[in-house]
């Protein structure tokens, strides 16, 4: 029996120090397997213990305390090479999460005011320095908002649903935020100084200069006694502002539903200054609005008496002007908000 105890014993201690050796993970699962052939319901240590039946009665005491001396043992040591690869699991982990601090840190990327956010922030302020204020309104209109209450007839070809986005008959994408000042006419009494910018949509194909998805900037005033003498002159000081104190304007007439009389207006070649170049295609002129007197029944239909308060109204497009302003000869890389392309404006 001692030489028995003795044996597994040896045994134990042996596989538990061989364990030391081993990958840790790997090690504390063997360590459990040891733990369980010895001292586990069927180890062998378990075995010797249910054998003591055979032993004679004036030994069982000591063969027992023999037993618990070798069980105590075994259990130490099991515990010892636990706790040691625990600690080597432990450091291990440490060592693999450690953090570098000399490391350069992470770059923070930026990214850039749009060009179309700069030419419309620039052109606002020219405007509300004028004493205009900045509206905004739904991009989903009412037919009646975006084409009926514009004296746009029904069988006009901007109506056409080759043009225009339609979510059904009734309700479409505005085709230019003209009902934003529609909306204005009808819940302000004059007078109106106004701004509309915003998002409009047309089903063009996209190419250099379409894009179904583009941006306007409308203007419109109302008041007693408005006449187009306001207009060019508002319109001159914007051009002024905007290109710098030598630009020019001209004024073609042209025809608009919602304008009478209705003109483009082009101004002096910001790069030659009027002379004629590549930019203005040797014209000397570059077209940049479309302006107007707001058509009387307009007025009367917003429910303002065109006998008692005129007004003008414009309108451009932002894409045209940043486009214009920055020397960008394709829309499409307005689009794409690649950072390399942003960053250079
Ligand atoms: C262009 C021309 C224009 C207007 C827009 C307008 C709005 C109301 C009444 C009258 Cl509520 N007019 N807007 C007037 C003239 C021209 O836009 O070429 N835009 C890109």
């Amino acid at each position: 029996m001692k030489e028995k105890l003795e044996q597994i014993r040896a045994k134990a201690l042996e596989q538990i120090t061989q364990m030391e050796d081993h990958e840790a993970s790997a090690a504390l699962e063997k360590l459990n397997d040891v733990r369980v052939n010895i001292l586990g319901k069927k180890g062998e240590l378990t075995a010797v213990l249910k054998g003591m039946k055979d032993v004679a009665p004036e030994d069982r005491p000591k063969v027992g305390q023999m037993v618990n001396d070798t069980r105590a043992e075994i259990e130490a040591a099991l515990e010892k090479a636990k706790k040691k690869m625990e600690r080597a699991l432990r450091e291990a982990a440490m060592k693999a999460e450690v953090i570098d601090v000399t490391l350069p840190a992470k770059k923070n990327t930026v990214g850039h005011r749009h060009p179309n956010f700069i030419v419309l922030e620039e052109v606002e302020r020219i405007f509300v320095g004028m004493g205009y204020e900045v509206v905004e309104g739904p991009e989903i209109e009412k037919d009646y908002y975006n084409f009926e209450a514009l004296n746009i007839p029904a069988d006009h070809p901007a109506k056409d649903e080759q043009d225009t986005f339609y979510i059904n008959g009734d309700i479409l994408l505005r085709t230019q935020t003209s009902p934003v000042q529609v909306r204005t006419m009808e819940q302000k009494k004059p007078p109106i100084r106004m701004l509309a910018p915003g998002r409009v949509f047309r089903s063009d194909e996209v190419d250099a200069t379409h894009s179904p998805s583009f941006h306007q900037i409308e203007g419109m005033v109302i008041d007693k006694g408005i006449t187009f003498a306001d207009l060019k002159g508002t319109l001159q000081e914007f051009a002024k502002e905007l290109y710098g104190p030598k630009t020019k304007v001209k004024f073609r007439p042209h025809h608009f539903p919602f304008t009478e009389p209705s003109a483009e207006m082009d101004v002096s070649c910001f790069k030659c200054g009027g002379k004629g170049c590549r930019f203005c295609k040797g014209e000397g002129w570059i077209e940049i609005l479309g302006c107007g007197m707001v058509h009387p029944k307009v007025l009367r239909m917003s429910g303002i008496d065109p006998e008692e308060y005129s007004g003008f109204a414009f309108g451009m497009g932002l894409e045209r002007i940043s486009l214009l302003k920055y020397e960008i000869d394709d829309m499409r890389l307005l689009y794409e908000n690649d950072v390399r392309f942003l960053k250079q404006f």
